[in-house]
């Protein structure tokens, strides 16, 4: 082959790959072990360049981490039960169960063909009934265990299609499919009990220095975590006691009325007669409301009276007591005790219903006065008009106020978690069974372990309209009671999807295995995954459940291990400039010729650069790029265009320079292909073949530290094009072949985890045998790299920041991009600006910035 042929070149590897199965991996105790995972995707119908990206980085890792000698686990599976499948069926009357496979043998045709290093003998998706039976079998052990359970709980409801709705089909407030106003009703529901985890939880952030700080913070936010104390108020007039959830005792003094969520048990009983069509009135009004939006900040607060007082434990004061829009039922007690002057909600809340205003904590250096006050002061200060805490600063009275409570029995210290019990329960069709069987005589039986599966039946009708379809298969649905054996029915719920992806990386350890969710020992060889590859909008929700649920199996014995994911990575977003036309709207880019519509041809305006989205057509499609210039050019243009955390912009001539840039390689190594493969590789060389040596060292060098934990992909491969400038400017080829034949070996095997392709067909070309993988990753000979280098210090605003080696005749540029890619340096310069670099050349560099 004389031309760079990637369509050949790429169907022969991907072939071999496959037919000789060479990623699939056994345990082996005595390998070092590396697993590496990507997200598993959605089967929606095909890849887009956001799974382009994401498998792309992982693949990197997997095949540098092979090429050092790990036994890599590098799996691909199919998180393939969920919403759209069900909405296919309603919309287009195709079976969500052929729809999902459909597009699974879609997209794993898709996959391979990027050239992938999984192991496909441990593909599964999670709607085979070999996985989510063993998800039913975790369900009973966590029920008996009291780690799961029922409640009441609230669900979206479309009074016209009589169906639930999960909250992506409402629509500001409304139906996805008939426009008709959603209201909230009350179901029985599964409940998975994370709040018993809440402490471990949290606790286990501070010990993962693997993952970005931004994601630990969000996970601790999430579980939100607050001190304070329960406080008793008595109502007046009775013997009912109103218990608040505070985290500030300090402020009890300027408790002057009382909000309770209109939900609460007592809300009802505390309302006097003349107030009850009011009352009723307004609860009705919440019961419409979200409940996420009704704690918003932005969000109108409302209330109305009960009619009813309590009295303040410590002054004595007659409270009112409201209920409140902004009190949520299921934080704390479901009961606020209202300190206007000391918190902006009551604040304003009191102005509007013109309830008092007593300050109890003064700022230094300030008097607030109740009438002319603004907002609420909600800062630091000194206790006034709080009887024997006066004086003290209110830090101190938090813990004074709250002993003195203890002391007297009318209050004690608490923790409360923002986080609530996971709800697993959906009235949906396409997702795992929950395994329970209801009986009139005996409730709620689980199905016998000896039962399960319980199997998905086939036989449903998908009318979207009416209920939950599973309803409608009479085969499903009617059953004996396993206890008493008399007629019951199937539990037609199932559960959440994040259900499935809380536990999948464990399976990947035993996909197989027949007698357990778990192989003991194969899971505990492979796990905790190594490095952990998605996006960042899994933050809190996946990446939560999948610790909780990794706590959980340890708890029912089946694994010992306390956290999943050893180091996580969350790659940013593939954008692109969006295109419109003032007539047809958005346009996708092969609609545009020379600037104008095709369809109109008036000029298209060029839009912000936003991520890839369908909706808004600035996409490109994978296939189209591969099928044009070959997986390892997408490949290449992905890794290169920005480091795998920041956002990528796309860019046509950057696609087009990675594709130039391979033909250069497959040149470099074609031209000298005759004089390279009889040539001896020295240990030592002169002149300018000592200065190709040395550089073809230093890349090695570099691009093992860039890639190995840093992966800093992008600086890796503009390395190893200096290195292909350096072999191409190399005059004296003639003259020392072995030094050239080094340097071409040494890029060749350096590109294999980010082009595999081209990779394994020029080390093929150049005479070597068994695969490029064989003779593992380069190493760098020091003494190659000692030879005339230099050590410069480098500044950042005049402070010493770090050093760097650099060959002596290294020329400004080479220093000053050294200087800016080192670690310490660009640490400095993330969220600031590059205003100087000033390079004294053999002695230090400064960088300016601010
Ligand atoms: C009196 C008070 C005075 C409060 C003050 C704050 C400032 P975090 O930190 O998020 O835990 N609260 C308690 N339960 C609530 C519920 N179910 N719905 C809405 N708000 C609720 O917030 C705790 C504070 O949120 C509690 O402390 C309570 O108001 C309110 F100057 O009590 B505070
Ligand atoms: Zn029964």
């Amino acid at each position: 082959e004389e031309r760079y042929n990637p369509g050949a070149i790429e169907a022969k590897w991907q072939s071999h790959w496959q037919q000789g199965k060479v990623f699939k991996v056994q345990e082996d105790l005595s390998l070092p072990k590396y697993y590496v995972l990507e997200m598993f995707p959605y089967p929606s119908g095909r890849i887009h360049m956001g799974h382009v990206r994401n498998y792309s980085i992982g693949d990197v890792v997997a095949r540098f981490k092979r090429m050092q000698g790990f036994n890599v686990l590098h799996p691909m599976g199919w998180d393939a039960f969920g919403m759209p499948a069900e909405n296919a069926a309603i919309q287009h009357g195709i079976h969500p169960a052929g729809w999902t496979r459909q597009n699974i043998d879609h997209m794993r045709s898709q996959l391979q063909k990027m050239g992938l290093a999984y192991d496909w003998e441990r593909e599964f998706a999670t709607c085979d009934v070999d996985y989510y039976k063993w998800e039913q079998l975790i369900f009973l052990d966590m029920l008996e265990r009291g780690l799961a359970y029922k409640k009441n709980s609230s669900v979206n409801w479309c009074p016209k299609c009589k169906t639930v709705l999960a909250n992506e089909q409402v629509e500001d407030g409304c139906c996805w499919r008939c426009d008709d106003v959603v209201t909230q009703k009350d179901l029985e529901q599964w409940f998975f009990k994370i709040t018993d985890y809440a402490e471990e939880l949290l606790d286990w952030t501070e010990r993962l220095p693997g993952w970005p700080e931004r994601v630990l913070t969000m996970q601790r936010n999430w579980i939100g975590r607050s001190t304070g104390c329960e406080i008793e108020f008595p109502v007046k007039g009775g013997d009912t006691r109103i218990r608040v959830f505070t985290t500030r005792p300090d402020t009890l003094c300027g408790a002057t009325f009382m909000s309770l969520a209109p939900e609460h048990p007592l809300a009802l009983s505390l309302t006097r007669a003349e107030r009850r069509a009011e009352v009723d009135a307004f609860i009705e009004k919440v019961r419409r409301q979200d409940k996420n939006q009704r704690s918003g900040e932005d969000f109108e607060k409302e209330g109305v009276f009960t009619g009813s007082f309590c009295l303040n434990p410590l002054t004595g004061r007659e409270m009112p007591i409201y209920l409140a829009n902004f009190v949520l039922m299921e934080y704390g007690t479901g009961a606020v005790m209202a300190v206007p002057t000391h918190d902006q909600r009551d604040f304003e809340f009191a102005r509007k219903y013109d309830l008092p205003l007593v300050v109890v904590i003064q700022p230094e250096g300030e008097t607030l006065h109740p009438e002319t006050m603004e907002q609420a002061w909600v800062g630091e200060g000194g206790l006034v008009n709080s009887g024997d805490f006066d004086g003290l600063p209110n830090e101190e009275g938090k813990e004074k106020i709250a002993e003195s409570l203890e002391a007297q029995g009318l209050g004690k210290k608490t923790v409360n978690y923002r986080l609530r019990d996971w709800g697993v329960s959906r009235q949906r069709y396409w997702g795992t069974p929950i395994p329970i069987i209801y009986c009139d005589d005996c409730g709620a039986v689980p199905v016998p372990r000896s039962d399960l599966p319980v199997v998905l039946p086939t036989d449903v009708a998908f009318s979207g309209e009416g209920g939950t379809p599973l309803a409608s298969s009479a085969a499903f649905l009617v059953v004996d009671c396993p206890r008493c054996g008399k007629p019951g029915r199937r539990e037609t719920d199932t559960f959440d999807t994040f259900v499935e992806s809380s536990w999948y990386f464990l399976r990947y350890a035993c996909p197989r295995h027949e007698t357990a969710p778990l192989n003991r020992e194969a899971a505990e060889y492979w796990l905790p995954v190594d490095q952990y590859i998605g996006g960042i909008e899994h933050a809190v929700m996946h990446l939560l459940y999948a610790r909780f649920f990794t706590k959980v199996l340890r708890d029912l014995g089946m694994i010992d291990l306390d956290e999943p994911f050893q180091n996580l990575l969350t790659q940013g977003m593939v954008c692109m400039e969006t295109l419109s036309c003032p007539e047809h709207g958005w346009l996708y880019p092969e609609e545009v010729r020379d600037g104008t519509c095709s369809k109109c041809g008036r000029a298209a305006s060029l839009g912000r650069n936003e991520k890839m989205s369908k909706s808004k057509k600035n996409v490109i499609d994978p296939d189209a790029l591969i099928s044009r210039y070959g997986a390892d050019t997408a490949r290449l243009f992905i890794l290169f265009a920005a480091p795998p955390e920041k956002d990528l912009e796309w860019s046509d001539q950057a696609v087009e320079g990675c594709y130039r840039f391979l033909n250069r390689v497959w040149r470099a190594v074609h031209d000298n292909l005759d004089g390279i493969r009889s040539a001896e590789i020295p240990r030592s060389a002169e002149g300018a073949a000592r200065d190709l040596r040395r550089i073809t060292h230093r890349t090695i060098r570099k691009v093992t530290e860039d890639i190995d934990g840093r992966f800093s992909f992008n600086t890796a491969i503009a390395a190893i094009m200096e290195l292909v400038n350096a072999i191409y400017t190399f005059a004296d080829k003639d003259g020392s072949p072995g030094v050239l034949r080094e340097a071409l070996e040494a890029v060749v095997r350096l590109l294999a985890p980010f082009v595999p392709h081209l990779s394994e067909e020029l080390w093929t070309q150049m005479g070597h045998e068994g695969g490029i993988e064989a003779q593992g990753w380069p190493s760098w000979d020091e003494a190659a790299l000692a030879q005339d280098e230099i050590t410069i210090v480098v500044q950042v605003n005049g402070k010493v920041r770090g050093k760097i080696e650099v060959p002596a005749a290294a020329g400004e540029d080479e220093i000053r991009r050294q200087a800016l890619d080192s670690p310490n340096v660009s640490r400095f310069l993330e969220g600031a600006t590059l205003r100087k670099v000033i390079v004294v050349p053999g002695r230090l560099v400064n960088v300016v910035a601010n």
